[in-house]
């Protein structure tokens, strides 16, 4: 059959991937958004469905010092023994893992492990189970680093050991450990998760090394593939289905253009192929990832379902919509098919703050959305295209003095500024309306029967390459208003997201 990738479309990065009975389970970053660490649940590797959450409670999500792109780095989810465990980094606080005994239910509190370094990974074995993170040993020797913990109180129980120091690219992250026909392999990410991305890999006899690398690395990486639209590919975990076929996931992202190097809707989860055989990985494609895989692995009668129309009734607050740090309470009202929100004096521009903002990820290059805003509460409400606090496009409606405006903010670094202004009726809803392309937005909306254009800007400024960090654009809905405690609610009804 042929399938697409990004199997995962949208800021959806550092994937990983566990299988249990005859389901896979997977997980990606989240960073400074709330809740954290999106799960997804899948019978065949090319359909996910969002089930919820990992982190949804403030006792295992502390956010409050998490600028952009700080917060949750990228996760790691096991089962053992029927128990699944996602073990990640909160980058202000340290490692630390949380379990649960149901999927579908709530996770533990995190258990807190004392080991430095990012991309934190488990590997039970024999009753024992090993932690390994990009970290530094007691010697001040860093690389893949390993050590035994109690996976009851997360205490450190052995020696801290550097069991690989990669092939000699910059970054070596993502660290996961696997046993392939008695023997160890050890796969890990090199390069950085920019253009020179890729996925390296070694192997040994023994869980604490000498680790070999495989003869031809990097297995994976799209670093060499001028002008091809796929990159950045690396940051990978390996899964076996039921019929001894091994696959990775692995983020990769897509530019706006074959030779426009931006990209603006984040790393993306992708998937292929892999065959080990001995001391020789093949991944992908030749040791690339291409946008489409055509593969005799899955049936033929399998069909990669496209997303649906999203609407406000088949999406959910806290599992397609996440906030900026945590949600405030009482400003989200959910009711059928219309969403209120209660502004506050944060506002989207601040950092470290708490605006009335919901978010549901951009997952597409191209596209259209729509929606109504019957009200605009206290003072201000909009629409807005959010990369993070410096980087967002927004159409709103504000109250004046006698009337309304509409108008377009566009804030880029320290760009801030207001492009478009009309004059609108006091009264009316205001219908928004903005086309996705690859390489710009268009805005319009609709008050009363009339048609104001609101203009173009290029997707380019909201890319990862102009803003930095590792995430990717929202599409939000916001509301302002001059105090905290406001009782009047911006409206908004009738949303349509379509790709
Ligand atoms: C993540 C690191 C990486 O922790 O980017 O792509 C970091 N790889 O492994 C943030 O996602």
């Amino acid at each position: 059959m042929r399938y697409q990738n990004p199997v995962i479309t949208g800021f959806y990065p550092d994937p990983s991937v566990c299988k249990y009975g005859d389901k896979y389970y997977l997980v990606t970053s989240s960073f400074q958004y709330f809740p954290g660490v999106p799960l997804f649940e899948s019978e065949d590797l090319i359909n996910w469905t969002q089930i919820g959450h990992v982190l949804t409670r403030k006792s295992q999500l502390p956010l409050e010092d998490a600028s952009n792109s700080d917060g949750i780095y990228a996760p790691t989810i096991r089962v053992n023994n029927g128990r699944f465990y996602m073990v990640t980094t909160n980058i202000a606080k340290g490692n630390f893992y949380v379990w649960t005994d149901d999927i579908y239910g709530e996770w533990s509190d995190p258990v807190w492990v004392e080991r430095d370094g990012i991309d934190p990974s488990l590997y039970f074995e024999d009753g024992k189970c090993y932690f390994m993170s990009n970290g530094t040993d007691a010697k001040g020797d860093s690389g893949v680093t390993q050590c035994e913990i109690d996976i009851e109180t997360g205490k450190v129980l052995s020696e801290v050991v550097t069991v690989w120091h990669g092939t000699g690219g910059r970054f070596l992250e993502s660290p996961h450990l696997y046993k392939f026909k008695d023997t160890y392999y050890l796969m890990a990410a090199e390069g950085g998760t920019e253009y020179g991305h890729m996925v390296v890999m070694a192997y040994s006899d023994n869980i604490y090394g000498p680790f070999t690398a495989v003869k031809n690395n990097p297995i994976l990486t799209n670093r060499n593939l001028g002008g091809y639209e796929l990159q950045g590919c690396g940051h990978g975990d390996l899964v076996e289905d039921n019929n001894g076929n091994i696959w990775m996931v692995h983020l990769g992202f897509r530019q706006i253009g074959k030779w426009l190097l931006y990209h603006n809707i984040g790393r993306e989860t992708c998937l292929v192929p892999v065959t080990i055989a001995g001391d020789e990985v093949y991944a992908g494609y030749k040791g690339t990832t291409t946008l489409t895989i055509d593969t005799e692995r899955l049936p033929d009668d399998l069909v990669q379902k496209k997303d649906p129309v999203t609407t406000f009734k088949n999406t959910r607050p806290g599992r397609e919509w996440i906030y900026i740090r945590y949600p405030r309470d009482k400003k989200y009202l959910w009711q059928d098919d219309r969403v209120y929100l209660f502004g506050v004096k944060d506002k989207l521009d601040d950092d470290l703050a708490y605006p009335t903002f919901m978010g549901i990820r951009q997952k597409q290059l191209e596209g259209k959305m729509s929606v109504t805003i019957e009200k605009c509460g206290d003072n201000e409400a909009g629409v807005t295209l959010y990369m993070d606090n410096q980087h967002h496009m927004d159409i709103g409606v504000k109250k004046t003095l006698g009337g309304r405006k509409l108008f377009k903010h566009v804030s880029i670094g320290d760009l801030s500024v207001v492009t478009d202004e009309f004059d609108i009726p006091e009264e009316g809803e205001i219908r928004v309306d903005i086309v996705f392309e690859k390489l710009q937005y268009g805005f319009s909306a609709t008050v009363g029967g009339k048609e104001y254009d609101l203009g173009k800007n290029q997707s380019r400024y909201l890319s990862t390459e102009v803003a930095g960090g590792f995430t990717g654009v929202l599409i939000g809905l916001y509301a302002q208003t001059e105090i905290d405690d406001s009782d009047t609610p911006a409206i908004f009804s009738d949303l349509k997201i379509e790709y």
